[in-house]
């Protein structure tokens, strides 16, 4: 009997530890953003003019690095994406890697005019 409840213990032991892997396993996949390799292979060019941007959605694969070009056509605009680390001004490029899909929000972030609230679009990431 006293080797039945020893097994049984074990057993439950190690049904927690494998659960605590899977935990861990988990949650460090689901970082958001890493430090990007220099070079992207994937560009998107985002243009932006009053009062709007020149396409509602943007597509990028998970995982995969890829760059932002960013342009004020009209006026003076810039972009910022809900929960990553973008914050462009006028002009300019951004390189990154986004690991977890989903659809993440662009905005304008320059205070640009009455229709500055319409300014939105949409990265969705596969
Ligand atoms: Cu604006």
């Amino acid at each position: 009997m006293k080797k039945m409840w020893g097994f049984m213990i074990s057993a439950a032991v190690l049904s927690v530890m494998l659960a605590g892997c899977g935990g861990d396993k988990q949650e460090a996949s689901q970082g958001n953003s890493q430090p990007a390799a220099a070079e992207a292979s994937t560009a998107i060019n985002i243009e932006a003019s009053n009062w709007k941007f020149n396409q509602d959605t943007f597509e990028v694969k998970a995982g995969e690095p890829f760059t932002i070009n960013f342009k004020s056509t009209e006026g003076f605009h810039g972009i910022g994406i809900e929960g990553l680390d973008v914050d462009i001004q006028n002009e300019g490029s951004k390189t990154l890697t986004v690991d977890k899909p989903g659809e993440y929000k662009i905005f304008c972030n320059v205070l640009c005019g009455p229709d500055h609230g319409k300014m939105l679009a949409t990265l969705v990431v596969k």
